[in-house]
């Protein structure tokens, strides 16, 4: 099969990417491992920035995150007593969406094949050629059979697991990376939220977050060490334990109920260069983690696609190689300001093992500074809404 652009991963990256270059014209391939259930299956990001609200709007998908997103208006910082309420829609004039990442990959899977979105599910062992050539090609095998894509660009939207990042040379790579010696244990439940903006919590005894998926579904997590396994949690212990952590307002406005969910997120800050190498470019996961506090990782991602998009709209539609040059630098910039966000936030609301009484006062410190100052609170609130792309 001949293409423009072969994409590896039909992840919230993949599919919005195929859908804007479709968009535009330009023919491209999505190349998937598991199947759609698997895909649809997996419960991951909650909150929208503009940047990925307008890109569902840019393609005329937003119908049903205009009717079922939650905008929200702030959040809540609370420090085992009090809520700090960071109100960012005063504060920057912009807002973010509640909307499950299920949710939008879902609109994207679904809009596919109306839009002329050739989505290719159960491919195995997907590889990588030539990609330092103009004539890259991807193999792969579909119920055992041998099949090929030639293209002129390779975008690798597969994840941080996925092959893409591999076929980049060490010699021309450079990787950072800090991993958490925590996990969050999340819990999906049809319950009513606890309080209508999320809450994100430091208490004595760890870290808790308040989310929601819609006004009848909540999402929360808590901290656990690495070596806590999810069968010990039961439900009700984890509903004691968010209890306690997020403070007696949110525990005397929280509705418990049986979990439909329960997992156990490892956290790491990884970031990997260049996002280019000849014909092939990485968009999300595939080039960068953000631990999950402040809900950056799928937006950094829809950022990611947003400047892809351009620069191949740039050389396919005006021959203009620039962008796709200029596609890494451009890219790491943003990303490199969400990371140091989410790492930010992290080391604030969590209690690491190595800390002692002094980084826990400085946390206190912190957070009272912040609930006094609206120049501190000016700057969460505008790397919360997403920093301009
Ligand atoms: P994805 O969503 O991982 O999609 C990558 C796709 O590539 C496919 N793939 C392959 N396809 C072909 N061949 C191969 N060899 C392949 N290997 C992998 C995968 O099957 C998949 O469909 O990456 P993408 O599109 O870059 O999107 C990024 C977001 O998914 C991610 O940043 C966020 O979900 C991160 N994240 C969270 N972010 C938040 O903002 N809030 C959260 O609460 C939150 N929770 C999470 C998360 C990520 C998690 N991971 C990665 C395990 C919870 C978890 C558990
Ligand atoms: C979620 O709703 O899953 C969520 C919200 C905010 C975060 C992380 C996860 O920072």
């Amino acid at each position: 099969m001949k293409t423009q652009v072969a994409i590896i991963g039909a992840g919230p990256a993949g599919l919005l990417l195929g859908h804007l270059l479709k968009a535009e014209g330009i023919d491209c391939v999505v190349v998937e491992r598991q199947q759609p259930d698997y895909i649809l299956g997996r419960i991951r990001a909650g909150v929208l920035e503009q940047i990925t609200v307008g890109l569902m709007a840019r393609l005329g998908l937003d119908g049903r995150l205009k009717a079922e997103g939650l905008v929200e208006e702030g959040f809540n910082l609370a420090d085992g007593e009090r809520l700090i309420r960071i109100d960012v829609a005063n504060l920057t004039g912009k807002t973010v969406v509640v909307y499950g990442q299920t949710e939008i990959t879902k609109d994207l899977m679904d809009a596919a094949p109306e839009r002329g979105l050739p989505v290719i599910y159960g491919a195995e062992d997907v590889a990588l050629f030539d990609i330092e050539s103009d004539a890259p090609y991807v193999t792969y095998a579909v119920n055992g059979e041998a099949q090929r894509i030639d293209a002129r660009f390779v975008i690798g939207c597969d994840g941080f697991h996925g092959p893409s990042r591999k076929a980049i040379p060490a010699s021309v790579a450079r990787e950072y990376e800090r991993v958490y010696p925590f996990g969050w244990l999340g819990i999906l439940a049809d319950v009513p939220p606890c309080n209508p903006e999320l809450i994100y919590a430091n208490h004595e005894r760890g870290f808790a977050l308040a989310s929601m998926r819609s006004h009848t579904r909540s999402r929360y997590y808590v901290d656990v060490a690495l070596t806590e396994k999810v069968e010990d949690w039961s439900d009700e212990r984890i509903w004691d334990e968010l209890a306690v952590r997020l403070g007696p307002e949110a525990a005397a406005g929280m509705t418990r109920g049986p979990s439909i969910e329960k997992s156990i997120a490892p956290l790491r800050s990884y970031v990997f260069e260049p996002m280019r190498h000849g014909s092939l470019m990485l968009c999300g996961d595939s080039a960068h983690i953000v631990p999950p506090t402040g809900a950056k990782g799928l937006n950094l991602a829809a950022s990611d696609v947003h400047y892809a998009a351009e620069a191949l709209v740039a050389y396919f539609k005006r021959s203009d190689n620039d962008a796709v040059i200029g596609y890494s630098a451009k890219a790491l910039a943003r990303v490199w300001k969400s990371e140091r966000f989410s790492w930010v936030l992290t080391k604030l609301m969590h209690r690491f093992p190595e800390d002692g009484p002094f980084e826990r006062a400085m946390q206190v410190a912190e957070l009272d500074y912040i609930s006094s100052s609206v120049a501190a609170q000016t700057s969460i609130a505008e790397n919360y809404v997403g920093l301009p792309v």
